[in-house]
């Protein structure tokens, strides 16, 4: 087994308490392929639990969270991101060789987990109703309450960061969470549960079922008393919790990946356009919803750009994160097989991989790597120009002029991120309303990752805003208040 910093809890915490379960799940290192901790399989008794202890956390027969201000919360919440950062160095070690990421990646992870609880301490005492005006004789106001008990279910590419996405902002408008991480990796999201509660947190309000997607997940996305749901995964998945969701009629918040086009123009800082290129594909290796996995490149430049392009990538190294390469493993062996499968069919369909990185000597033997690569000479609606490969695989296309380059980017199911990439002001504007995502970056990639900034898509990936302002919004409902005072 590999060495980690600390032993995560192999439980369940439910009402406040670690429980442990009659059966566990063993989690694999990525850069490895060896074991690395045994974990809790949580089953529909657990959930049961999970789901009833927070609704009495909510309802305020299980600790005083119900009966904790804004303020109070807000506080709470600061004190949690100033011990997660004073813990920043274990949970760092546990990301990285939970999820197989790069070290100054999963560094990253925490620091922007912790910059969650802090965006959201700040905002919890910020968030008010308005009043509005009517008839005579009549005050209208609206109030902005919590859901109540708040179902989500995450995945395993960025646990620490997504746990911080939803988890600081359902606590901060009051809300109590019973999350479910996924089984492919939950190590730091664990040992942040044990943070939270050293911390302070009253029991029931945050709860943690590690389990599979089929038991633990479905079980949660069904059960009647959840007020809310909250999805991070796959299309697919995201179709099976909806429908469940949808049987007790319970909002939901799906957050399902991309297909993202990066657009870049002859007229472009080249420079920067590329190095964002590199930046968006390799990061976690490609895992990540809002990877830049397509560029598509105006014709008078294209050459220009794979050449640069085959340059970089060829200088690309993979390695187990630890020693903090380029691009890690993946998570493991079922998504290296998807992901060398598609890749093995585009290449008898006629698509040509123009450049490609390496495995460092000091890669591990049983790690599930894949290389960078770019692949090009693929005509328009193959699977590689549409599908999500969450992989570092780049795919690159040509276009003509500006009309050409929207109806590119513009020609998938999905619409989480585009980059725009030119000089020319109106041609930023027009590409920026004119291209179906959720989010639009123009001359960068992902502004740094934003916590600030509303985050969602349309399409296949997804509805609803996590992140900023919005997301604290979207885990409340509004309530009417009208009184007659004469
Ligand atoms: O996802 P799943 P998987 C995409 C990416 C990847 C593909 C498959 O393209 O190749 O999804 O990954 C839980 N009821 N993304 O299989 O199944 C599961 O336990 C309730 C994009 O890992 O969607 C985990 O906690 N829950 C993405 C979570 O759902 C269920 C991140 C996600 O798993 C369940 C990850 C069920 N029936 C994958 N089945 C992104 N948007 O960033 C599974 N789960």
């Amino acid at each position: 087994m590999s060495r980690l910093p600390v032993t995560p809890p192999s439980a369940a915490l439910i009402g406040g308490e670690w429980v442990p379960t009659p059966y566990s799940l063993s989690v694999e290192a990525p850069a490895t392929g060896e074991p690395l901790a045994e974990i809790a399989r949580c089953e529909a008794e657990h959930v049961e639990d999970a789901v009833m202890a927070a609704r009495q956390a909510f309802d305020g027969q299980l600790g005083d969270w119900n009966r904790w201000s804004a303020r109070q919360r807000g506080e709470w919440l600061y004190t949690f991101a100033a011990a997660i950062d004073a813990d920043a160095e274990t949970l760092s070690a546990l990301e990285c060789a939970d999820t197989g990421k790069p070290m100054s990646q999963a560094k990253g992870d925490i620091a922007v987990c912790a910059r969650y609880f802090r965006f959201y301490a700040g905002a919890a005492d910020k968030l008010h109703g308005e009043t509005i005006p009517f008839e005579n004789g009549y005050s209208v106001m609206t109030l902005r309450e919590p859901f109540g008990v708040c179902a989500q279910i995450i995945p395993w590419n960025y646990p620490s960061q997504i746990f911080g996405r939803c988890v600081a902002a359902a606590l901060a408008a009051g809300n109590t969470v019973v999350l479910k991480p996924a089984e492919d990796a939950c190590l730091s999201v664990l040992h942040l549960a044990r943070i939270a509660t050293q911390c302070g947190l009253p029991p029931g309000v945050l709860n943690v079922i590690p389990g599979l997607g089929k038991e633990a997940g479905a079980a949660l996305a069904a059960h009647p008393f959840i007020n809310h749901l909250s999805f991070t995964g796959s299309p697919a998945t995201g179709t099976l919790v909806t429908q469940s969701a949808a049987a007790n009629h319970v909002p939901v918040t799906m957050e399902l990946g991309g297909k993202s086009p990066q657009v870049v123009f002859a007229d472009a800082d080249l420079d920067a356009a590329l190095a964002a290129v590199v930046r968006g594909i390799i990061q976690n290796a490609g895992q990540t919803c809002s990877a830049g996995s397509r560029l598509l490149v105006e014709s008078s430049c294209y050459d220009e750009v794979l050449s640069r392009l085959t340059q970089r990538f060829s200088e690309l190294r993979c390695d187990a994160g630890e020693n903090d390469p380029d691009c890690g493993a993946l998570i493991n062996a079922r998504q290296r097989a998807k992901l060398e499968d598609r890749l093995a069919e585009a290449q008898a369909d006629g698509i040509r991989v123009a450049a490609s990185g390496s495995l460092a000597d000091s890669a591990p033997s049983g790690g599930h790597f894949v290389v960078p690569q770019v692949l090009v000479d693929i005509p328009e609606g193959h699977y590689v120009a549409c599908e999500e490969l969450f992989g570092p695989v780049l795919a690159v296309q040509r276009f003509e002029d500006e009309a050409d380059a929207v109806r590119l980017a513009n020609s998938t199911d999905f619409g989480l991120c585009a980059g725009i990439w030119t000089n020319d002001g109106g041609r930023q504007l027009r590409l920026a309303k004119r291209i179906r995502s959720g989010q639009v970056f123009i001359n960068n990639y992902g502004a740094a990752g934003g916590i600030e900034l509303p985050f969602g898509g349309v399409g296949r990936s997804g509805h609803g805003r996590e992140k900023g302002f919005e997301g604290l919004k979207s885990y409340t409902q509004l309530k009417t208040v009208a009184i007659r005072h004469d």
